[in-house]
C-alpha cells in the first residue's frame, strides 16, 4: 500500500522503513518508542504531523520520508522470530568464527619505516592463532595516494608499496590458510581515488565510456561530504567558478564540469547506474576470490545506488544526520538489485563471506539486505550501539551502556533466526569504546574485560578490532599535528572558521578516528605514541581464554538468548539449549550493584572480572554461570 500524507503516523510505523526512520529520529532526539506507540499519536495523520512540526521540519520533509517509505515494497520475513528454538539457525563457519580486523597501516611494521606492511601481518600469525582467531579482516592494502589511508583506491589489483607486493600477499594468504584461518579483504567500491586510471581517462575525455563510471555533472545538488564541505569538485574552467577551496582541474579550459564524492576530495563515487561499470568491479571481486580469498567487507556498500536525477537533500535532514543528501543515497533505489548482483555473478560460485558496512541502517532494512532467502549479504555492520542517544562521535559525554543493553536486547531478540549479527565495540572509525564509557581509568581494567565478555556471550560474530585485546584506549593527543586523519583534518579547518583552534581541537580529540589508528605496543620503541600504551597480558589471556570457552560451547554461539535482569546498571542475560545454559551476569555501572541470585546454585562460575564478595558485583563486573544438562 502506498502511504500518503492522509495515511497515519501508526501505518508509516508499521511500514520497515518507517520504522527504522522513526527509530532513528527518536534516538536522535533521546526519545522513547512509546511516544509513537502511544494510541493518540498513532492515529494522527501524517499530514496532521506535518501542519504542526511545519516550522520545524519543513515541506520537504514528509516528502523525502514517504518517497523512501513507498520505494521499499518488500517486508522482511514475519516467521524469523530471533528468540525461537536455536534449530532453526543455519549452521555455518563465519557464524562459529571470531574475526580480528587489521588496520594494516599500524598493525606491524617489519622493516622499521614507522608503517606496518604484510611482512609484519605474516609475522603475527601465529600470535592471532594462538589468540583463538579464525578469520583476519584486513583494512585496504591496494595501491592508493593514501588520502584515506587506502579507502582511496588507485588500483584494485596491486599492493601499496609500503605494505609490501603481490608475492608477499600471496605469501599472507598462504600462511593464514595453513594455520586453519580465512582471510577477508576490505571491498571499496562506492568510490576510487581520483588518481585511479578509470577516474584520470574520464577526466581526459568527455567521451570516453570511463566518464560515466562517474558521476558527473554540470550544476552541484546541495549535498555535502561526510569529510566536510560541498560532496562536489569543479573539473575544468577556473578556481573562481569552484563550490570547494581546492578543486581539481583539467586541460580542457572553459569546460567545466562537476564530479561527485560523498567523502573527501580524492574518492569520487562510482556512476553504478552504468552496467559496464558494475561488471568491472564484479570481475574484479572474481579476480581477488579465483585467488583464494574468503571474502570481502564491504565498505559504505549501502551507498552505491543514488535516487535518480539526485535531487537536493532536505537541509532540515541533513543537519540531523549530519550529511546533506543522505536520504537520497543510503538506501537507494537500486540497492537491493546491485546487492544480488555481486552476490549472483561473484560470491555465490565462491561460496564468499559478506559483511556490509552500511551506516544508516536500521533493524529493518538490516533484515531486508541479510534475510537468508534474499541472496544480498550475509551480515552487517550497524552502528547504532556506538553512542548514546542524542549524542554524536565528536561530542565530549560519557557513553552509558545502559543503552547498549537496550540496543542488544532488541537485535538479539528481534533480528530474527535468519539473520545473524555482528559484534563490535570498535573499530578504525571511532575512538576506543573503554575511553567512552569512563574518562576516569579507575575501572579500565574492568570495562574492558566486560566489553570481552558482553562480545563472546552474546548472538553473533565477534570482531575484535587490532589492540581489543591488548587492552588499548584513546591516545591523548597535544597537537592536530600528530593527526594523519583526513575526516578530522577536515573537521578542524572547518570548526576553526567558527571557533578557536584549541576549542576545535577538544572536539576532534573527543571523536577522532586516530584514537584507533596508532601502532600497536609489540615491543617498547623510541615512538613516543607505541610509548604511551602498553600490552596488558591480563587483558590479553582473558581474550584467549573468554574465545576458548566460545570454541568449547556451541551454545554460546547458536544457543537462545533471554533476558532475566535489565533494570537500570545491570544486565542480567541467559543463553541456552536443551542440555546447557550460561548466565551472565553484569554491572553496567561503577557503583555496588546487587548479584543476580535466582539458580545460582545449580550453576558454576566459570569465569569473572573480579573478585568480589558473592553477594554483588562490584563497579562493572562481569561474571559467567554455567550449568551443563538442564535441572
Ligand atoms: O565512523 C563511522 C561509523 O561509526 C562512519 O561515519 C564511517 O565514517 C562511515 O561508516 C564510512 O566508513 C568507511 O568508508 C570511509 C572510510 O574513510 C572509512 O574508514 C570506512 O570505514 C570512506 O571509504
Amino acid at each position: 500500500m502506498e502511504l500518503t500524507l492522509e495515511s497515519k503516523i501508526g501505518e508509516l510505523y508499521q511500514t520497515p522503513i518507517g520504522k527504522d526512520i522513526i527509530n532513528k529520529l527518536l534516538l536522535q532526539l533521546n526519545k522513547s518508542e512509546k511516544l509513537i506507540t502511544n494510541p493518540i499519536v498513532s492515529n494522527l495523520k501524517i499530514k496532521t504531523l506535518a501542519k504542526l512540526t511545519k516550522k520545524i521540519l519543513g515541506p520537504g520533509f514528509f516528502t523525502a520520508f514517504l518517497n523512501l517509505v513507498n520505494s521499499e515494497k518488500d517486508k522482511p520475513l514475519a516467521k524469523a522470530d530471533g528468540s525461537a528454538p536455536g534449530g532453526l539457525i543455519k549452521k555455518v563457519w563465519w557464524k562459529e568464527a571470531v574475526f580480528y580486523q587489521i588496520y594494516p597501516r599500524t598493525f606491524c611494521d617489519s622493516d622499521g619505516d614507522g608503517t606496518g606492511d604484510l611482512k609484519g601481518i605474516i609475522s603475527k600469525l601465529d600470535y592471532l592463532s594462538d589468540l583463538g582467531i579464525d578469520a583476519i579482516w584486513l583494512s585496504p592494502i591496494y595501491d592508493s595516494p593514501m588520502d584515506d589511508n587506502g579507502y582511496d583506491i588507485r588500483d584494485y589489483h596491486k599492493i601499496l608499496k609500503t605494505f609490501g607486493d603481490m608475492a608477499d600477499f600471496d605469501e599472507l594468504l598462504s600462511e593464514v590458510h595453513k594455520r586453519n584461518m580465512k582471510l577477508i579483504m576490505d571491498l571499496v567500491v562506492n568510490h576510487t581515488s581520483d588518481e585511479h586510471e578509470w577516474f584520470q581517462k574520464a577526466l581526459k575525455d568527455k567521451n570516453s565510456k570511463y566518464h560515466d563510471y562517474y558521476i558527473f555533472r554540470d550544476k552541484p545538488n546541495n549535498w555535502t561530504s561526510w569529510f566536510s564541505g560541498s560532496a562536489w569538485n569543479f573539473y575544468g574552467g577556473t578556481a573562481a567558478d569552484c563550490g570547494t577551496s581546492d578543486c581539481g582541474s583539467t586541460d580542457r579550459a572553459g569546460e567545466g564540469e562537476y564530479a561527485l564524492h560523498l567523502f573527501s576530495k580524492k574518492q569520487m563515487d562510482l556512476n553504478w547506474e552504468n552496467p559496464e561499470l558494475r561488471h568491472e568491479v564484479i570481475n574484479m571481486i572474481n579476480w581477488w576470490l579465483d585467488k583464494g580469498v574468503d571474502g570481502f567487507r564491504m565498505d559504505v556498500i549501502n551507498l552505491i545506488s543514488k535516487q535518480e536525477g539526485l535531487p537536493d537533500g532536505d537541509e532540515l535532514i541533513g543537519n540531523m544526520m549530519g550529511f546533506t543528501g543522505i536520504e537520497h543515497y543510503f538506501y537507494g533505489p537500486h540497492l537491493h538489485e546491485y546487492l544480488r548482483q555481486i552476490h549472483d555473478e561473484a560470491f555465490k560460485a565462491h561460496d564468499a563471506f559478506s559483511v556490509g558496512e552500511t551506516p544508516g541502517l536500521g533493524m529493518q532494512m538490516a533484515k531486508l539486505v541479510t534475510g537468508e532467502e534474499r541472496g544480498e549479504l550475509d551480515m552487517v555492520f550497524s552502528f547504532d550501539h556506538l553512542e548514546s542517544p542524542g549524542h554524536t562521535r565528536f561530542d565530549d559525554y560519557e557513553y552509558d551502556l545502559n543503552y547498549y543493553k537496550k540496543y542488544i536486547t532488541d537485535w538479539q531478540l528481534n533480528y530474527g533466526a535468519n539473520c545473524w549479527n555482528s559484534l563490535f565495540f570498535n573499530n578504525h572509525d571511532n575512538p576506543r569504546m573503554v575511553s567512552k564509557i569512563a574518562k576516569d581509568k579507575t575501572y579500565h581494567f574492568e570495562i574492558k574485560y566486560l566489553l570481552a565478555i558482553l562480545q563472546f556471550t552474546l548472538r553473533g560474530t565477534p570482531f575484535v578490532f587490532q589492540g581489543d585485546e591488548m587492552g588499548l584506549e584513546n591516545y591523548e593527543f597535544d597537537s592536530i599535528d600528530q593527526i594523519n586523519d583526513v575526516e578530522s583534518k577536515n573537521k578542524f579547518a572547518e570548526l576553526c572558521e567558527k571557533m578557536s583552534e584549541e576549542k576545535a581541537f577538544e572536539i576532534i580529540k573527543a571523536g577522532s578516528r586516530e584514537h584507533a589508528r596508532i601502532l600497536l605496543p609489540w615491543n617498547e620503541t623510541n615512538d613516543p605514541i607505541v610509548k604511551q600504551q602498553s600490552f596488558d597480558q591480563t587483558i590479553f589471556d582473558e581474550y584467549k581464554c573468554l574465545i576458548k570457552l566460545r570454541k568449547e560451547n556451541p551454545v554460546l554461539v547458536y544457543g537462545d538468548f533471554r533476558v532475566l535482569r535489565s533494570e537500570k546498571n545491570v544486565f542480567t542475560y541467559e543463553r541456552y539449549d536443551e542440555n546447557s545454559s550460561f548466565i551472565i551476569d553484569c554491572n553496567l555501572s561503577n557503583k555496588l550493584q546487587k548479584a543476580y541470585s535466582q539458580k545460582k546454585s545449580a550453576y558454576k562460575l566459570v569465569n569473572s572480572n573480579s573478585t568480589s564478595q558473592d553477594g554483588f558485583l562490584t563497579p562493572y563486573s562481569a561474571r559467567i554461570y554455567s550449568k551443563t544438562s538442564k535441572a
